[in-house]
């Protein structure tokens, strides 16, 4: 069933205009006696106390960074300290307004973001949750630690645990929130509901709202907060978190019970600087960053301005946001002005603004100003407020004291990180509910097809099985994805034309029949943003599945699969884990921008696995165990493929998984090892044909499936065999890792190879129109030239193509 919603030609090519409307700038009104109603006087006081809190926290690290003393006591911090001295109130007063289950993500410079969020969650949570959660945590080694400063009741205790736990990350201590694994830009704390804060400028915010369809779809309490900086507004992966945030299809399509869009508050501090550059009146052209809002939907995100020097009103706004967002009527953007009196790091000679201008918001100090309120209202005195001052630095004397001594014992050993780059759990379904689906299996018209279809290739009488009547490479990865979809009800797909459309290359067609729109969705063209959401939704609970069409599209995506998926359950100390296949497929005949094997970018990168099948067999097997996981998979597909059958095995029917890492041979042979990666393996078996019937030479091939993990005993067996390996795959030949295979295999096999291991990739060029393709991938014929000039001469063999040890020598020195 088509969606059907109409473009209709007579109204949108009518004459009108659109009425943007007004966005509230500073709007806040203090009114102490509806504030104390709201807060209660302690509570108010408390937010004094979190914002102190922090300005200690963040002089400290100054002085230790800048003088390597503080309070007596002297540390050596080699890392980084982006600290927000001035920005107190603004992460106070939103935290202010946040539950427990609420979430913030946040940037390189959340140390007080994780302090406020912590710190309020510890005081609304039941003493007994937060005596658990800090009992649970890393077996309480770092409760043990904070219990050494002195504490008069649990909630002192609460704040020692939190400024030890985020102090010895930033510190990388093995008893620090992330077991020093994070540091001072990614620590967090997801108890209390701080989230991945995040070193990559804008990097939250797609991250976040994933977090926040993870909220929509699963029916969880509260709101994700994604806290971005003023200059993060420059950066697409953030325009297109907004655009995946705000698409209308949570309200006109998804089915009313699921709650409307994704609770997603994107709050920027707006600071107005991002390192030198300005975004007020030099970098940006928005005037006021909430302006923006208007540029993305008829509500303009709900956006205002607020006055982030006064905590009480941005706990107004967050706290009317909140409610807005949990009806299901978000995005929400706020540009909550704030002010960094301190340098981007403390490196910075603030050579981009005047000390003067520095002077005037010191003078407009949010504490300071804060404090006077209250003692202008009578809730506190001046003194009581500096013994509070003074009872938090005595705390925090007493933590850093603690954190700094004993380093050489305190550092997580090697094998450790070892341990985390990968989760490699098995979990069937990632929450008990029962699966949301529209139609029994049984009835899903693509399945009954299915069932009539030939699992094999060729028919019992050994003829091919006409493409009509094939169980193809596609439907092995239907299979897979229905089989997941129907055990795990946190399972969640989308990409573009993930849909109506049926999926590209129709691996998806039958979805979304079974499947309702929460779980099957199409997105906007925001191939980071797809990955990116994919990152939060998999690290807050869920199973997601995103496809980015063609690999070549990694590049708009490329921070998302680098520095993200990658790295959260490592820079986690394995908290986190990461249940995200991202599905890529490598094109053909669509030209240089199409048609990219880039397995290599995603096997140089630590943390993620990458996989590769070259059957239908596999396609489901291999899928099914990406599905099955919790680590990482980027999934390529090649599009030669999507319609083949199984040549060597039948696919069965029922629930399989290709045991990890495991290669295939598929084809036994005594004299010479080809291995390929993805679609080479057809080329490669036409190529052992020819020299086995023209030569003799008993060629095996094996299908390597993986690039990570990646089990080379079988392969190496082959070579102690054959004693010569040619490698064959089509990714372009130089960087391919087909050449880390080939000095793998020489180092574990040195001594029974006859002639070095050769590699044959496609052309160091562009990949050329479908016409000339044969000019660019490698065909039978370069892989039987290459054994006849570098590995074994093959007698009476003429070359038609030119694969000698001087053509290398050329092609290298011309770069091509
Ligand atoms: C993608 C990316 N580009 C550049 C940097 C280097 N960098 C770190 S912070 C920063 C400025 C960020 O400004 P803003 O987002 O306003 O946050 P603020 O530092 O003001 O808190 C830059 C350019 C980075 N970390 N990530
Ligand atoms: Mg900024």
């Amino acid at each position: 069933m088509p969606k059907n919603i109409v473009v209709d030609p007579g109204s949108v090519r009518q004459r009108t205009k659109l009425e943007i409307r007004s966005i509230p700038v500073n709007q806040y009104r203090p009114d102490f006696e509806a504030e104390r109603a709201h807060f209660g006087v302690d509570e108010l006081r408390r937010l004094w106390v979190d914002m102190v809190y922090i300005r200690e926290f963040e002089t400290m690290l100054n002085a230790l960074k800048t003088t390597g003393t503080w309070q007596g006591i002297s540390y050596n911090h080699k890392g980084p300290a982006h600290l927000s001295i001035g920005q107190e109130a603004a992460a106070v007063g939103q935290c202010a307004a946040l539950d427990p289950d609420d979430q913030v993500f946040g940037s390189h410079r959340s140390h007080g973001e994780i302090l406020a969020k912590c710190l309020a969650a510890a005081r609304r949570l039941p003493a007994e949750r937060v005596q658990s959660i800090m009992e649970g945590f890393l077996g309480g080694e770092t409760l043990r630690a904070a219990e050494k400063v002195p504490h008069a009741s649990l909630l002192e205790l609460a704040e020692s645990f939190v400024l030890y736990g985020t102090l010895a990350e930033i510190f990388a201590r093995k008893d620090g929130f992330n077991r020093g694994l994070g540091g001072s830009m990614h620590a967090f704390f997801t108890p209390f509901g701080s989230m991945p804060n995040n070193a990559i400028v804008g990097g939250s915010a797609d991250i976040a709202t994933g977090a926040a369809l993870f909220k929509r779809i699963n029916r969880r309490p509260g709101i994700v907060v994604a806290n971005i900086g003023d200059a993060s507004m420059g950066c697409g992966p953030v325009w297109e978190a907004i655009c995946l945030a705000a698409m209308d299809q949570y309200r006109t399509l998804w089915p009313k019970e699921v709650g409307g869009a994704p609770p997603i508050l994107f709050n920027f501090f707006n600071n107005f600087y991002g390192m030198g550059g300005q975004t007020h009146g030099e970098t940006m052209g928005f005037e006021v960053l909430a302006r923006v809002g208007a540029g993305v939907n008829p509500e303009n995100m709900h956006a205002e301005r607020v006055d982030g020097y006064n905590p009480l009103a941005v706990a107004d706004a967050v706290a009317r946001k909140r409610r807005i967002l949990l009806e299901g009527r978000g995005p929400v953007l706020l540009d909550t002005v704030t002010y960094r009196v301190s340098g981007h790091s403390p490196s910075d000679a603030s050579s981009y603004r005047s000390k003067e201008e520095i002077e005037s918001w010191q003078a407009a100090d949010a504490i300071d100003a804060y404090g006077t309120y209250l003692v202008d209202n009578e809730v506190a005195t001046t003194e009581a407020l500096e013994q509070a001052r003074e009872a938090a630095r005595k705390r925090l004397v007493d933590v850093v004291r603690l954190v700094a001594g004993d380093a050489a014992e305190s550092r997580v050993p090697g094998p450790f990180i070892e341990s985390v780059m990968f989760s490699g759990q098995k979990a069937e379904r990632l929450d008990d509910r029962v699966p949301e689906l529209l139609q029994p299996v049984a009835q899903n018209a693509r399945v009954k097809a299915l069932a009539g279809k030939s699992r094999s290739a060729l028919d019992a009488e050994g003829k091919p099985v006409s493409k009509n009547k094939l169980f193809q490479y596609r439907d092995g990865l239907f299979e897979a994805m229905l089989h997941r979809f129907t055990v795990d009800p946190t399972m969640a797909a989308w990409g573009e034309e993930n849909r109506d459309w049926g999926g590209a290359f129709a691996v998806y067609r039958g979805l979304t029949e079974a499947l309702p729109y929460h779980r099957l969705f199409n997105s906007s063209i925001s191939e980071g943003a797809i990955v990116g959401a994919g990152v939060g939704y998999a690290l807050a609970g869920g199973r997601a599945v995103v496809e980015l069409m063609y690999c070549d599209f990694m590049g708009r995506a490329g921070d998302e699969l680098f520095n993200q998926a990658s790295k959260w359950q490592s820079m986690s100390a394995g908290l986190l884990r990461m249940p995200l296949v991202v599905r890529v497929s490598v094109g053909s005949k669509y030209g240089a921008q199409h048609s990219q094997d880039w397995a290599a970018l995603v096997g140089h990168i630590p943390g993620l696995k990458a996989y590769f099948p070259a059957t239908p067999c596999d396609a489901k097997g291999m899928l099914n165990l990406a599905l099955a996981g919790t680590d990482p998979v980027v999934f390529f597909e090649s599009q030669l493929l999507y319609d083949v059958g199984e040549r060597f095995e039948p696919v069965p029917q029922g629930y399989y998984e290709t045991p990890e890492g495991e290669p295939a041979v598929r084809r036994p042979g005594t004299d010479l090892t080809i291995a390929t990666l993805g679609a080479t393996l057809y080329r490669a078996l036409d190529a052992a044909d020819w020299l086995e019937q023209h030569h003799r030479l008993s060629t095996e091939v094996i299908d390597l499936r993986f690039v990570t993990p990646l089990h080379y005993e079988k392969l190496i067996e082959s070579v102690r065999k054959t004693g010569r390996l040619v490698l064959a795959s089509d990714a372009c030949e130089r960087g391919s890792f087909l050449h880390t295979v080939a000095s793998t295999v020489t180092q574990l096999a040195f001594d029974w190879l006859d002639a070095p291991v050769a590699v044959v990739g496609s052309r160091n060029w562009i990949t050329p129109a479908a016409e000339m393709e044969d000019l660019f991938f490698p065909q039978k014929e370069w892989i039987v030239d290459t054994v006849h000039e570098r590995i074994v001469p093959l007698a009476g063999h003429t070359c038609t193509t030119v694969q000698t040890p001087g053509e290398l020598l050329r092609r290298s020195r011309a770069g091509i």
